[in-house]
């Protein structure tokens, strides 16, 4: 098993290629397309790097009961504010449904009832956000793989894509609701979980009710609350932005591996 810190260091030296590719000051960073796709380049390194020296299935690290931290910070949205979700939070969510389609054989819609019905994983892991806090939490939800198999993907599909019901930034063009995305290699990777519970708890408001995802070898901003709906996709670049996620479309990583 290679150690965190070697982990760190050889992720750094596969960024570090974009300064070795040329990139000097901030002002550089920018604007140009070349940068652009310099970064994309150190992004794909980096989650090949990850990959090839974690393996797919390897697992983010899992906590104990004293490990959970005391607080856990809500950061985001703590509560949508769209006439449908209040209704469903006034019906205790009875009415609340996850749709799955795109590019499955079979479409689905599920109750948190049904969904709550289903074998559950439980992991105690560490949610690390970009603004410099971390915390750990346990999360008990279904294995996204599992639904994947169940409503079958079509060959064409690479990509999962996951709406919210908060918009984010409101706009006239729909284009601030909160997204995110993630290849099949983590949609299908066994701490990859549609969480119901948290610490024990129905999830609360605050933490994404009544369904968020939990990719545990990603960075906060990945781990999508107040899920809606599941989408099989081939490619991201006609979803809003065209980047994948939310905070993607505003410049963060596509790829945000810990
Ligand atoms: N729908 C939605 N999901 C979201 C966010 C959000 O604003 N809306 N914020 C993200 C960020 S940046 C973080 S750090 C975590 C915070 O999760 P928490 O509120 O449970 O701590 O949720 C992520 N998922
Ligand atoms: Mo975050």
């Amino acid at each position: 098993m290679t150690s965190i810190l070697t982990r760190r260091r050889f992720l750094i030296g596969a960024t570090m290629t974009a300064s070795a590719l040329g990139l000097s000051g901030c002002d550089a960073l920018v604007e140009s397309d070349r940068t652009k796709s310099v970064l994309k380049i150190a992004e794909g390194l980096s989650m090949k790097t990850q990959r090839f020296l974690l393996g797919d299935n390897a697992l983010a690290r899992e906590f104990t009961e004293a490990d959970l931290s005391p607080v856990f910070r809500a950061n985001g949205t703590s509560m949508p504010d769209n006439p449908q979700y209040l209704d469903w939070i006034n019906r205790q969510f009875s009415t609340w449904k996850l749709d799955i389609g795109g590019l499955v054989e079979k479409p689905m819609q599920l109750s948190l009832a049904d969904l709550k019905a289903l074998p559950a994983r439980t992991q105690i892991t560490r949610h690390d956000c970009v603004e410099g806090w971390s915390a750990i939490g346990k999360w008990t939800g279904v294995p996204l793989g599992a639904l994947l198999n169940t409503v079958g993907l079509k060959p064409e599909a690479r990509y999962i894509v996951f709406h919210c019901a908060d918009e984010y930034e409101k706009s006239l063009d729909g284009s601030g609701w909160y997204y995110e995305s993630i290849d099949l290699v983590d949609a299908f990777h066994p701490q990859t979980i549609l969480a119901h519970t948290m610490n024990g708890r129905e999830l609360e408001v605050a933490h994404g009710a009544p369904l968020r995802l939990r990719v545990e070898r990603q960075l906060g901003y990945k781990q999508a609350k107040y899920l809606t709906r599941i989408e099989a996709v081939a490619d991201l670049g006609r979803l809003y932005g065209g980047n994948g996620g939310f905070w993607e479309d505003r410049g963060y990583e596509w790829y945000a591996g810990i």
